[in-house]
């Protein structure tokens, strides 16, 4: 065999780092490195997604759901581009994601050149933390291990760029040299343990608060136990930030669900009503569902001191990671021995989950969205992934489903971006082909990319241990989200132009792919559907006929609130509430009594 080019070095160190999957598109490139996993035996396995874009969500789906480095890949000028949007989404929410990406020849560079994209131009803000191309064979290890390291160490985004023409140089290894950059492979993380006085302050003011109200998100994921118990000290009610869904289970009495705009009415009124704020793990954005600034004293807790201190004016801020630093915490908690205010809680979380059941069996024509969530939560498996679109979904993602167990649940949360919902739950698959997958996404979501993609899942579904992916979709014939955003924030009715969609057989299609295809049109089809998605030997898709008319309802908007709004709205005074204007031939005013409290 002739000696190993750049290309089968780059695989080769792949695998070194424990690389199993590169989610991935090809073109003239990367053709050295297409030749090299042709070499190599498909190792680490080059996973083809219908576009560059896809490849770079299914490796943050992949990196979301396993805690790994996802690796995507694509050719230079169009492909580099396609990637963009999908590693905005990592880096926003702070998921790490190596692109790997070609260039044209270095012979070719700056003469304008075919396919020729300034490549570290475009990759500078998405890959700030580290952006370099390889120029000769020696640069290659370190550049590369440099690119996993950061990414991994910063949870961001990071790229290579590797010139068509280095590709299939001889690989030379870096030699003990002058301006030589030996590399090495692999990290031992250290947990990061908070400064002990400041774990003692924090301690105190926990100890002086007697109403404590709890934010997690993301970054407390790996300290259930720990946030169990500081609750229990505390007795507190604990708030889950979107992205942070699933670090605490739903079962939990005083666990009061999702915060914002898409939360829940316990997490609302806990945040105004408490003393004291405990937050772990979140840069939740959304001030306005903090408690107010004067109202609570408050301690954070993350293990980014970039991301720390901010979104409220917190008294403490502790930088650690969230189980050692709720470690060193526990033991110097008390136990609040009042618990009027936790108990308060847990009745409001109990109604709470009265009201959402309510509202999931209101009658809609034909089927109301949220019953979709509420039915599938108690025949979710103990081990599912579930995955949102951006759109009306995220809203029932949030407050319908119920997780427990070791049920894990991601969306785009930052980025908010459409399009990432089935090639996540493409990427959570090769992560964890054992587990269920689902997938809940938008008729705008599927048609700007989730169809394309479900070509992805007839190609590979097979290799699955598990082959449940369930892709449900939200049939609306509306990009209902912005329907609802207009009517709500704009107090204007729907624009149909920019709202409808065409009317798309998704069943049909699904089934042409040789996918099991279930249509739901009827509300008492729809457990059964979910049962037998999960009762499947292959991916179902499940095309859902949903009442474009459920208002997404605000955890803060009561019966009175909205009686009030409309009639300002009879009088007259039609923009102080617009989602009134056509939300009254909605069934807004069949979901709201649910809210009474
Ligand atoms: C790439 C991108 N384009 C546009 C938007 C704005 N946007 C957010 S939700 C949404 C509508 C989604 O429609 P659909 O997928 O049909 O879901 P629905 O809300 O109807 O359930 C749009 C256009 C976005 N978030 N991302
Ligand atoms: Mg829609």
């Amino acid at each position: 065999m002739s000696s190993p080019t750049v290309a089968d070095h780059l695989l080769s160190r792949l695998r070194e780092w424990g690389v199993d999957t590169v989610f991935a598109f090809p073109g003239d490139g990367i053709n050295g490195i297409l030749a090299a996993f042709g070499r190599a035996g498909n190792e680490p396995r080059f996973i083809q997604a219908r576009h560059e874009e896809m490849s770079a969500f299914e490796a943050v789906g992949y990196a979301k759901f396993t805690g790994r480095v996802g690796i995507c890949m694509a050719t230079s000028g169009p492909g580099a581009i396609h990637l963009l949007n999908g590693l905005y989404d990592a880096k926003l929410d702070h998921v790490p994601v190596v692109a790997i990406v070609g260039q044209t020849a270095r012979s070719a560079m700056g003469g304008a050149y075919q396919q020729e994209v300034d490549l570290m131009s475009l990759f500078k803000d998405v890959a700030g933390a580290y952006v370099q191309m390889v120029t000769v064979p020696e640069q290659l290890p370190n550049v590369l291990d440099r690119a996993l390291r950061i990414a991994a160490a910063e949870r961001t985004v990071t790229a290579v760029i590797v010139p068509s023409d280095v590709q299939e140089l001889e690989y030379t290894a870096p030699t003990h040299a002058f301006k030589m950059v030996p590399s090495s492979v692999g990290v031992q993380w250290p947990s990061v343990a908070p400064d002990t006085a400041a774990v003692q302050r924090a301690a105190d003011l926990l100890n002086a608060g007697s109403k404590v109200a709890m934010l997690v998100g993301a970054g407390a994921r790996g300290a259930r136990a720990e946030l169990e118990e500081v609750a229990d000290l505390l007795g507190a009610g604990v708030a889950k930030a979107l992205l942070g869904k699933d670090v605490l289970s739903d079962e939990l009495p005083y666990v009061t669900g999702s915060i914002g705009l898409l939360g829940t009415r316990p997490s609302y009124d806990m945040m105004r009503g408490c003393d004291t704020l405990l937050t772990v793990g979140s840069s939740f954005p959304y001030t306005q569902f903090m408690p107010a600034f004067d109202q609570a004293r408050a301690v954070q807790v993350d293990v980014d001191p970039r991301q720390i201190g901010m979104r409220y004016p917190y008294e403490i801020n502790l930088v650690g990671d969230a189980r050692t630093t709720l470690r060193a915490l526990i033991p110097l908690l008390g136990r609040q021995e009042d618990r009027g205010w936790r108990e308060e809680l847990e009745s409001s979380v109990a109604r709470w989950w009265e009201t959402m059941h309510d509202e999931a069996m209101v009658e809609a024509d034909p089927v109301n969205p949220m019953r979709l969530f509420a039915e599938l939560s108690p025949l979710l498996p103990d081990d599912a992934i579930v995955t949102a679109d951006s759109g009306s979904a995220a809203n029932w993602y949030a407050r319908q489903l119920r997780f427990r167990g070791n049920i894990r649940g991601s969306l785009s949360g930052n980025l908010a971006t459409m399009g990432p919902g089935v090639p996540y739950g493409i990427g959570a698959k090769f992560g964890n082909p054992g587990s269920p997958v689902i997938v809940f996404a938008g008729d705008g979501a599927m048609q700007m990319n989730g169809m394309a993609e479900l070509a992805t899942i007839k190609h590979y579904w097979q290799q699955w241990s598990d082959p449940r992916l369930v892709v449900a979709i939200l049939h609306n014939n509306d990009l209902n989200q912005v329907t609802w955003e207009m009517r709500a924030m704009a107090g204007s009715p729907k624009f149909p132009e920019s709202q409808t969609l065409p009317d798309v057989d998704y069943a049909a299609f699904a089934a042409s792919l040789g996918l099991q295809a279930i249509r739901v049109d009827k509300p008492d089809d729809v457990a059964p559907a979910w049962r037998r998605a999960l009762a499947a030997d292959r991916p179902t898709v499940l095309d859902v006929r949903v009442d474009p008319d459920v208002p997404p309802i605000p955890p803060h908007a009561t019966f009175d609130q909205m009686k009030d709004a409309a009639t300002a709205m009879l009088r007259g005074d039609e923009d102080r509430w617009g989602i009134l204007r056509e939300g009254l031939r909605t069934k807004a005013q069949e979901l709201l009594p649910h809210r009474k409290d």
